[in-house]
């Protein structure tokens, strides 16, 4: 739940006479779909540590449309660009990135901005300004680059996403026949 989350979670500390620090990692995706509650941290000064991982678009659903074999369509954020010309055949594939710099929308909303430039250092330069964060008294947004292919360690779970039963596309007709067999595994454990 997010900055959102976070907010109720630093409101509950204080209340409890708790002065722990309370961080919210969050993706570029998620923030733009759930940010705004950084007015009521500044509003009501409350102390809280956003950290936002910018890589551009929703990778985790990336890698999953891509392990059921839809590649990674519509999670990049790009210009809408067509392949031939033809408006209808537009996709979000190729385009460039988009102009987008959430560290200038957070800090439009009168929150204390850290924007870290991508290079070597730039974990040194997050622990830093985590720390910095740290000793500020209200909300404080770091704003760190990272790369949409470097995947988490994987799960070893299976999560059942259903798979197009027809498709024109080779990969998710794979896919498809993958999500079968796997399906046949499952043990219904309620019920
Ligand atoms: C309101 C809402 N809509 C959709 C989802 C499904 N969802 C889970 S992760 C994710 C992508 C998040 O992208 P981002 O925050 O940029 O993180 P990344 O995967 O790139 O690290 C989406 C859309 C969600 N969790 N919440
Ligand atoms: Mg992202």
């Amino acid at each position: 739940y997010e900055i959102a989350g976070g907010l109720g979670v630093k409101r509950g500390t204080v209340a409890a006479g708790d002065d722990r620090d309370v961080v919210v990692m969050v993706g570029d995706g998620s923030y733009l779909m759930l940010h705004t509650e950084l007015v009521t941290a500044v509003a009501e000064g409350i102390k809280l540590i956003v950290v936002i991982i910018q890589n551009q678009g929703y990778a985790s659903i990336g890698h999953l449309s891509e392990t059921v074999g839809s590649q990674r369509f519509g999670t990049r954020y790009r210009y809408a660009q067509s392949p031939d010309g033809n408006p209808l055949h537009a996709d979000f594939e190729r385009g460039e990135f988009l102009p987008v710099d959430l560290a200038a929308n957070a800090r439009s909303y009168g929150v204390d901005v850290i924007d870290i430039a991508p290079g070597p250092d730039s974990l040194a330069q997050l622990s830093a300004a985590v720390g910095t964060a740290k000793t500020a008294d209200g909300p404080t947004v770091i704003h760190i680059h990272s790369d949409p292919f470097r995947y988490a360690p994987e799960g070893d779970g299976w999560w059942d996403v259903p798979v197009s039963e027809v498709s024109a596309v080779e990969s998710t007709r794979t896919a498809r026949a993958e999500y079968e067999q796997q399906q046949r595994l499952q043990r219904p454990l309620l019920g």
